[in-house]
C-alpha cells in the first residue's frame, strides 16, 4: 500500500517522482564516491579525501533548487553531491582524485576534492576556508551588472561562518542586494572544534538578520525540506530580492578528512547515535513507503552506482599525469 504521507511530502516539496528518483541516485553517488575516495587514500592511490557522509541530502538536494545549466555554484571540499548534481561526471572526479592531467577541475594543480569547473559554471575554489563567500558576492554581482538572470550559491561550514570573509561577503551582498543564495552546512565541527566554541549562538542563520536578509534554518538529512527552503531562496534571488542564507543541519558520520583521526576528540557512543540519523536509509524508506521503488531496484540502483565508480576508478588510474614541464604554468608570469 503507498503511503499517503511520502506522496504528500512530495508533492508539497515541489518535485515529482523523477526528480526523487534523481536525488536519490545522486546521494548514492556521492555516498559511494566518497567512501572509494577514503579507501583510496588508505591504499595510497590518492593522496586527500575529506569525505561527505552525512551531508549527501543537504548537497544534492540544495544544487537541484538552481538551474543547473546557468547558474553557479562556489563549493567547499565537502560539496561532492553537488557537483555532481551541476553535471561533474564519476570519471572527472576521479580524474581529480588522481591528480590526472585531464582533470576538469585543475589539471591535477590542486589538491584533490578542490574543485572548480569552468563549463560547468563551478567556481574555483582555494583552501583557505571562508575565502570563497565574498567571491560568491563577486560572482552575483558581475551577473547583476551585466543583466544576466543567474543565481551564485555558495557552499561552505559553520566554522567557515567564524571567518572575516563571512561577514564581508554577506554585508556586501545585503547591501547590493545580490541573487546569491550562502548555503551552511552546520556538521557541528570544524575538523576537531564544536561549535559550541566557536559560537555562543549555534544557530548561524540567525546572523543573516544583521545583514538584512531572510536566514533560515532546514534539516540538512531531509532532502525535501532542502530543496524547499533552497527554491525558495533561489526564487527570491533570481526575482531581484536579494540573498538569503540557508543553514542546513547535517551530521559528520566520517572524520574531517583522510589526515584525521576524529576518535581522538569523538566518542564511539557520539559516532554510533549519528550513524542513525543517516539521511540515506531515510530518504530510501520514504521513496520505498511511497511506492517510489523497492528493496529489489533499490538494491540494482546501488549495484550500477557502485559499477560506475569502479569503472571511473580504473578509468583515471590509467589516464596520463600532468607533464612534469609544465608544472610552473601559471604560477610565475612569463
Ligand atoms: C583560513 C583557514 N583556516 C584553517 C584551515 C584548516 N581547515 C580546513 S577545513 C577546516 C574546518 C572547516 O570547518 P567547517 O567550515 O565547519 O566545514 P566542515 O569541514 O565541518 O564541513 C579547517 C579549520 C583552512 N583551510 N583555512
Amino acid at each position: 500500500m503507498p503511503d499517503n504521507g511520502g506522496i504528500d511530502r512530495l508533492r508539497e516539496s515541489g518535485l515529482d517522482a523523477n526528480d526523487a528518483q534523481r536525488i536519490y541516485r545522486h546521494m548514492l553517488l556521492a555516498r559511494a564516491i566518497s567512501g572509494k575516495n577514503w579507501l583510496l587514500t588508505r591504499q595510497g592511490r590518492v593522496l586527500f579525501s575529506m569525505p561527505c557522509d552525512g551531508q549527501e541530502a543537504a548537497d544534492v538536494a540544495s544544487a537541484y533548487a538552481l538551474d543547473t545549466q546557468t547558474d553557479f555554484i562556489v563549493p567547499y571540499a565537502r560539496s561532492l553531491g553537488a557537483m555532481l548534481v551541476k553535471g561533474m561526471t564519476s570519471q572527472e572526479v576521479m580524474l581529480n582524485m588522481f591528480g590526472k592531467a585531464a582533470d576538469p577541475n585543475s589539471g591535477g594543480r590542486q589538491m584533490p576534492q578542490h574543485w572548480g569547473h569552468k563549463k560547468l559554471g563551478i567556481i574555483s575554489m582555494g583552501s583557505s576556508v571562508g575565502t570563497t563567500i565574498p567571491r560568491a558576492s563577486g560572482v552575483a554581482l558581475a551577473s547583476k551588472l551585466r543583466g544576466e538572470n543567474d543565481v551564485t550559491m555558495v557552499y561552505f561550514g559553520e566554522g567557515s561562518a567564524s571567518e572575516g570573509d563571512f561577514h564581508e561577503g554577506l554585508a556586501f551582498a545585503g547591501v547590493h542586494r545580490l541573487p546569491v543564495v550562502f548555503l551552511c552546512n552546520n556538521n557541528g565541527w570544524a575538523t576537531s572544534v564544536p561549535v559550541e566554541l566557536q559560537s555562543v549562538e549555534r544557530q548561524i542563520s540567525k546572523r543573516a538578520q544583521g545583514y538584512g536578509f531572510p536566514g533560515v534554518t532546514v534539516d540538512g538529512l531531509d532532502p525535501l525540506a532542502v530543496y524547499q527552503a533552497v527554491r525558495t531562496a533561489v526564487n527570491r534571488a533570481r526575482s531581484g530580492e536579494g540573498p538569503t542564507l540557508v543553514e542546513t543541519n547535517t551530521i559528520r558520520m566520517m572524520p574531517h578528512s583522510s589526515s584525521d583521526d576524529h576518535l581522538r576528540y569523538r566518542t564511539q557512543e557520539d559516532l554510533d547515535a549519528e550513524r542513525e540519523l543517516d539521511p540515506l536509509p531515510r530518504f530510501r524508506d520514504l521513496l520505498i513507503s511511497a511506492s517510489l521503488m523497492d528493496k529489489e531496484s533499490d538494491q540494482s540502483l546501488r549495484e550500477a552506482v557502485d559499477q560506475e565508480v569502479e569503472e571511473a576508478i580504473s578509468y583515471a588510474d590509467a589516464a596520463p599525469s600532468p607533464d612534469t614541464a609544465t608544472a610552473l604554468d601559471g604560477v610565475y608570469a612569463p
